[in-house]
């Protein structure tokens, strides 16, 4: 089958054995890879209610039709599994040699079923697969499981580890990856810790199988030209994505002082220009001409890889605005195996329950060495707090009270990145209705919210922006799997990447033909989280309260006095569903459900939700 291998591996952990299993060019064409392959195999295998940290969880390792091919930024690989952090599906996308090698090895998709008896490393070359232990680094940070496992296999496979965050369970703790890069932001490192599966490792000898592989090695090569050109040009990469921080302080969408805050006349020493400088090494992902992952030296002179997100959320949003304290706080977070976002956030929301009274403790904010000590608290689940804090901001709020609900800054379970929308209804919307919680992935509208619309607005324009994203980015890139950021960052057209995936497939596709496979796996994603959460109304759809709240308006700057209004919010949601076929809960109707070829869920559906 041109295009795709047309094999998964099947791994179990409990029993050690594994089985190659094939899927129909239907499948193929029906969910196309990556995340489409993900929630599929997730939906139909997961019973309802199993524990996201019980041996019944699986882990998808998932790759697409594009990844790995020599084209611009194509080394990415989906990790997927319920999520421990939402309880729903949950997945992140990350750079990482595991792409080709998998596909190398004759593999879409590895699962990963059951649990080790003793931490284990997975090994995967070809046709081989072998259950090796890795006692000797369980316990250790992934800086040094790198290196251990750089030490064995050499530098050429691809790897996937977990820090000490994943094995104590983190519900936010993430999957590494050698080439610096980290995903999974719903605790996808806390699965493989709940499996006792310290590290993945992939070697792969075949060929990728693709229709036309002479005209993509041209097509490619002259594109990496190009879009390297392009970059050389934008000067995008000189500052990656550390390069939007002054435009978030200057259009009060910064987070500062756990969301409080909008904007701080000290900003500007944690800039993309201050990163720049400092800047000690340039990381990129496998295919990637764009490298945008900056290592600056932190306070103790280790190396972290900085990216926006980790500084919005590290920094100001921690009254923090020393950089190399910041980079320390980000070199700690990639070491353990924690999300710099959901950490940032944590660790926010903690010292705001402290000042407001809601809990005692002596951390505040701007307290450095303090955040350091708790994150390693967190990444240890030592003592009580470190465990509770463990479990993110949701439930530590939960178990809070004194109303600490309403500025636990997160969605569904997962914290916020990092732009404060206080003011920015569609950014706002963007956080309630992305599947997976509060992640930035599915639809980046701030951009075209605040530059070319009305800012305070709510129409239904907003809404169709929203869905337009998601079906290019949570659709399209999720499921073919390649990085966005030369479509982002530097315009290089979407529809360059029909024309790969036909170059790929030997297919005849148009864009469009990508938008009903985007809406599907966008309402199987809804439909994972309805059958988890039967009981469920709009509310889930909702950000935190403090959004909404005018005595949490920022009394200067350019947002002054102003909030989230809560109805006009919920006109604008109710605008969402209608443009999705959803009915008013947010649960897709049976037509819709229907019309995307999901008739056989949508039957199993009507079990635990009545759908109209
Ligand atoms: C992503 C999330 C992001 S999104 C960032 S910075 W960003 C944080 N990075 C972390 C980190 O670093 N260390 C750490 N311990 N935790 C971290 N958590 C945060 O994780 C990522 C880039 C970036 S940098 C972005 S936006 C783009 N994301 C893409 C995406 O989602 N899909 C896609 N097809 N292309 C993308 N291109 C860009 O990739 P999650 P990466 Mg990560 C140190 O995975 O779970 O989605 O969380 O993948 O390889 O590191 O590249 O301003
Ligand atoms: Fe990786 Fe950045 Fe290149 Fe995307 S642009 S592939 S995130 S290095």
């Amino acid at each position: 089958m041109d295009g795709w291998t047309g094999q998964f591996l099947r791994v179990n952990l409990t029993s050690r054995t594994f089985r190659i299993e094939t899927f129909s060019e239907e499948f193929a064409h029906t969910w196309i890879g990556g995340r489409g392959f993900a929630v599929k195999i997730l939906y139909d295998e997961l019973a309802p209610g199993i524990d996201p940290l019980g041996p019944d969880n699986k882990l998808v390792v998932a790759v697409g039709p594009i990844s790995g091919i020599p084209a611009p930024n194509t080394g990415k690989t989906i990790v997927a599994a319920k999520s421990p952090a939402t309880g729903g599906y949950g997945d992140g996308n990350l750079g990482t040699r595991v792409t080709d090698q998998l596909r190398k090895a004759g593999y879409d998709a590895l699962i990963v079923e059951g649990r080790a008896d003793r931490p284990t490393l997975l090994s995967i070359h070809d046709d081989r697969v072998e259950f090796l232990p890795a006692d000797e680094v369980w316990g250790k940070g992934t800086m040094e499981t790198n290196d251990w496992i750089y030490a064995r296999y050499g530098k050429g496979v691809g790897v996937l580890n977990i820090g000490q965050a994943g094995e104590n369970m983190v519900r936010f703790a993430v999957v590494r990856s050698l080439e610096g890069r980290s995903g999974g932001r719903p605790g996808m490192g806390a699965v493989m810790g709940s499996k006792l599966l310290k590290a993945i490792v992939v070697k792969g000898s075949k060929p990728i199988p693709q229709a036309f592989p002479v005209a993509m090695k041209e097509l490619g090569r002259d594109d990496l030209r190009t879009v390297h050109a392009m970059d050389k040009e934008a000067a995008w990469s000189i500052q990656g994505t550390t390069g939007v921080l002054p435009w978030c302080n200057e259009v009060a969408a910064l987070p500062v002082h756990n969301f409080r805050g909008t904007h701080h006349p000290d900003a500007w020493k944690v800039d993309g220009e201050r990163v720049h400088a400092a800047r000690v090494a340039t990381y990129g992902c496998p295919n990637c001409t764009m490298r945008c992952g900056i290592g600056i030296p932190d306070d103790e002179g280790r190396e972290a890889e900085v990216d926006y997100e980790n500084i919005g959320l590290l920094g100001p949003n921690l009254d923090l605005f020393d950089l190399p304290q910041v980079a320390a706080l980000n070199y700690l977070c990639d070491d353990y195996g924690l999300d710099t976002i959901s950490a940032g956030g944590v660790l926010g929301f903690y010292a705001d329950a402290i000042e407001r009274g809601a809990v005692s403790g002596d951390l505040r904010f701007g307290d450095a060495a303090g955040f350091k000590k708790v994150l390693g608290m967190i990444a240890r689940r030592e003592g009580q707090i470190g465990n509770l804090l463990a479990e993110g901001t949701l439930r530590a709020a939960r178990a809070f009270g004194h109303g600490s609900e309403d500025y636990a800054m997160q969605v569904k379970g997962l914290e916020i990145s990092a732009y404060n929308c206080k003011f920015i209804p569609g950014m706002a919307l963007a956080f309630g209705v992305s599947p997976i919680g509060a992640h930035h992935k599915e639809s980046w509208i701030i951009t075209f919210e605040v530059k070319q619309t009305t800012r305070g607005s709510y129409g239904r324009d907003k809404a169709q922006k929203i869905v337009d994203l998601q079906r290019i980015r949570g659709g399209l890139f999720e499921s073919i799997v390649t990085c966005r950021f030369p479509w982002v960052e530097l315009g290089w057209g979407v529809e360059h990447y029909p024309t790969y995936f036909n170059t790929i497939t030997g297919s005849d596709w148009k864009l469009e033909d990508f938008w009903p496979i985007s809406d599907r796996i966008y309402a199987l994603m809804k439909l994972f989280w309805l059958r988890e959460y039967p009981q469920t109304d709009r509310s889930a759809d909702f950000p935190p309260a403090a959004w909404f709240d005018p005595a949490n308006a920022d009394t200067e700057g350019p947002i002054a006095g102003m909030h989230l209004d809560r109805e006009q919010y919920d006109g604008m949601l109710q605008h969402y569903y209608d443009i999705r076929g959803y009915d008013t809960r947010g649960v897709p109707t049976r037509a819709t459900l229907e019309s995307l070829g999901l008739g056989v869920e949508a039957v199993a559906a009507e079990a635990y939700v009545t759908l109209r």
